[in-house]
């Protein structure tokens, strides 16, 4: 269904995927398209020749222009144009209703948002190009694959987890949804290109507590930040805090809701908002609602698992503990550029307007964590870090940050 746009005339409105074959994060888009039977032109971006870098290439400025970051899929629909897999899929969803790729079951639906950040923040991230140049320079060539292998591993354990109790013949039942579109890519990777054991992913076994809706955290961490905050502005009776380890990816948050448990900020906070329709964290506009996605995704794939404990853990024992801060500098940096130019026409006192949405809760740990735990230098982003003093304004915010959690060792306190 894709036509190769090179050397062919531009189609006004028609849609364009820029693509690069063995991306798995294009691929998941692609299935959208066939499924919704979206005709769209294909746009190749070479990432192996690092072509998206080009500064001589017209086609790699003008797709730099579109996604700084310079990853793949972004996704043109006349003047709309989306980078992030999860964010083009959810606005194909919205705007092409025919095949939907959600399920009308609140709690399908939360299993199929764990599912696809599972692997689009949990696995993907850490067998990204750009990982592995930098483990095949730093530490060795050898170790790319091992390093791949662990993550997946890790990842896979905790799907087959999560979907042993829904699957069907695909991810979640008898019809193909959203954790399809996600899984589907990341296996064939798995095995074609990572030669993974496939006969040896475990499957951890949970005790699930019965009551409460109880919220499994860490202080510092930004991700479990993002839940908070989403829990105060729903109301402070939803927030009984207790910790225990749950989740077999070993990353919080986690949040369970009587039988319900689910891992994953994103995850959690749709749950959340369909469940606890007060304040909403959602824009009524699609196109704003597609920018918060946006956001989100930046954060959630493209900055946070790069400054993950086990990452920083890695580097610092296998290359040089000088060399952690610089690695995730780098990338809270290329993720704030992105965030910059994405949110420079739609931001007021907070990321996409003057209210608070999905964005915000993105943004605010993650800025929060560059400037206080990574010292990162603020002076190229004036936008950011004004939100950033705007959340400062906000208790919701406040009391969801690192400072103030029932864990937060003393000293660390304010
Ligand atoms: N969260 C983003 C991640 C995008 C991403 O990491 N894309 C990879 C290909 S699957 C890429 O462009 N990598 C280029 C690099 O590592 O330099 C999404 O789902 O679209």
């Amino acid at each position: 269904m894709a036509s190769i746009g090179s050397g062919v005339e531009e189609v006004p409105n028609k849609l364009k995927l820029y693509s690069y074959w063995r991306s798995s994060c294009s691929c998941r888009v692609r299935i959208a398209l066939n499924l919704k039977g979206l005709e769209y032109e294909y746009k190749a971006i070479n990432l192996v020749k690092g072509e998206q870098f080009s500064p001589a290439d017209l086609a790699a400025v003008e797709f730099r222009k579109l996604n700084p970051i310079g990853y793949v899929p972004v996704l043109a629909d006349g003047d709309v144009v989306i980078s992030d897999s999860l964010a083009i899929i959810m606005y194909l969803e919205e705007k092409y209703p025919q095949h939907p790729l959600l399920p009308r079951d609140l709690q399908q639906r939360a299993i199929n948002y764990q599912a696809a950040n599972i692997v689009s923040s949990s696995i993907q991230p850490l067998q990204n190009l750009n990982v592995l140049k930098y483990i095949g320079e730093k530490v060795s060539p050898d170790e790319k694959i091992p390093w791949v292998q662990h993550h997946i591993g890790n990842g896979f354990a905790a799907l087959e987890k999560l979907l042993k109790d829904y699957s069907g013949k695909y991810a979640t039942g008898d019809e193909v949804f959203l954790a399809d579109l996600f899984l589907a890519p990341q296996i064939h990777g798995a095995i074609n290109r990572f030669n993974l054991d496939m006969a040896n992913i475990g499957d951890g076994v949970v005790e699930v507590p019965k009551k409460k809706l109880k919220l499994y955290s860490f202080w510092r961490s930004s991700c479990a930040g993002r839940v908070r905050i989403a829990l105060n502005l729903k109301g402070p009776d939803l927030a009984v805090v207790e910790f225990r380890k749950l989740n077999p990816i070993g990353h919080v948050p986690v949040l369970v809701d009587g039988d319900v448990v689910i891992s994953d900020s994103f995850a959690i906070i749709m749950y959340l908002e369909e469940k606890y329709p007060q304040h909403p964290l959602l824009p009524h506009d699609l196109q704003q609602r597609v920018i918060n996605y946006q956001a989100a995704s930046i954060v959630s794939s493209s900055i946070q698992p790069f400054q993950n404990m086990q990452i920083q853990k890695y580097i610092g024992e296998k290359v040089s503990p000088d060399e952690k801060i610089p690695w995730v500098q780098h990338h809270i940096g290329n993720g704030f550029t992105a965030l910059k130019k994405l949110l420079k026409d739609y931001s007021g006192k907070y990321a996409t307007g003057d209210e608070v949405f999905l964005a915000d809760l993105f943004v605010a740990p993650q800025i929060h964590g560059a400037i206080n735990r990574f010292n990162l230098d603020m002076t190229e982003f004036p936008l950011l870090s004004r939100l950033n003093e705007a959340y400062q304004e906000l208790p919701a915010f406040q009391d969801a940050m690192p400072e103030k959690q029932p864990d937060t060792p003393l000293q660390e306190r304010r």
